[in-house]
């Protein structure tokens, strides 16, 4: 039994699925050199919106910052105006993208698209689309879209806000956020519980050693749970190999561990 046990490693208290910002921009400093804007149409911007000098820029108003495009050109034409985050590695699940827009002009509102690249910056590479906004809001509108939903998951993508208002006049964005959940994610919390759980990896149990023992859960890679029981010791010579993790509940609280199934 003693040798069994120190085989016993330390354990971190942690969150199951513990969200992790892969981006959080706010554009106070302007639109970041680490985004890439394309300007597709080419058009010129009229007179009165001649700080357009790129497609997308950092336009501040009275109260904040935020990104911005013009669609209000010399000659009366469409946009083709991308604004792209950088690569952004999703994981496993709750890939969540976040943004706020307006219309500068009620009267002249924008339309956007918001798409996604798997593979780079380049505008022909944006196939996939989340949704069209058409006539945006002249008043700050929050969006919230799952990622997943959309069949991305453990990927890098690129998100695209492509301006494609005819004639209109400034379209802005804002608060682009994007979080990303990882079910193996440890993060480095005092150890309140002791428990020890050998062998691991295993092939057939787990044998779980800890005081006021409540019971075990075990989660698959996906979140899901496979596993429950008020027993120490667990039989997973049924479950698919893998990397599982076991969250044991004791009366002074609750551990997560990584777990492996050869
Ligand atoms: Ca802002
Ligand atoms: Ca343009």
């Amino acid at each position: 039994m003693k040798l069994l046990l120190t085989g016993a490693l330390t354990f971190f208290v942690l969150g199951l699925n513990a969200q992790i910002t892969l981006i959080d921009e706010d554009f106070t400093s302007g639109i970041p050199a680490s985004w890439t804007v394309v300007d597709v149409d080419g058009n010129i911007p009229n007179n009165s919106v001649s700080q357009f000098t790129s497609a997308w820029i950092g336009f501040t108003t009275v109260f904040d910052t935020c990104a911005a495009s013009t669609s209000y050109y010399e000659n009366p034409a469409s946009s083709e105006d991308y604004l792209i985050t950088p690569q952004l590695n999703l994981l496993g699940g709750g890939n969540m993208l976040s943004w706020d827009a307006k219309s500068f002009d009620a009267t002249f509102p924008d339309s956007y698209i918001v798409l996604i690249s798997t593979t780079d910056t380049n505008p022909n590479s944006f196939t996939d689309t989340i949704v069209m906004i058409e006539n945006e809001s002249p008043y700050w509108t929050s969006y919230v879209y799952d990622l997943f939903d959309f069949g991305y998951a453990n990927q890098g993508v690129y998100v695209a806000f492509k301006n494609v208002s005819t004639d209109a006049y400034i379209l802005g964005i804002d608060n682009v956020k994007i979080t990303t959940n990882d079910p193996l994610s440890v993060s480095k919390v005092k150890q309140s519980v002791l428990v020890k759980v050998y062998p691991n990896p295993t092939t057939s149990f787990l044998n779980i050693v800890t005081d006021n023992f409540l019971k075990a859960q075990l989660f698959n890679i996906s979140g899901q749970k496979v596993i429950e029981t008020n027993k120490h010791v667990i039989n997973v010579i049924d479950l698919p190999k893998g990397i599982y993790i076991l969250r044991v509940t004791a009366i002074e609280g609750i551990i997560e561990k990584k777990i492996v199934i050869n």
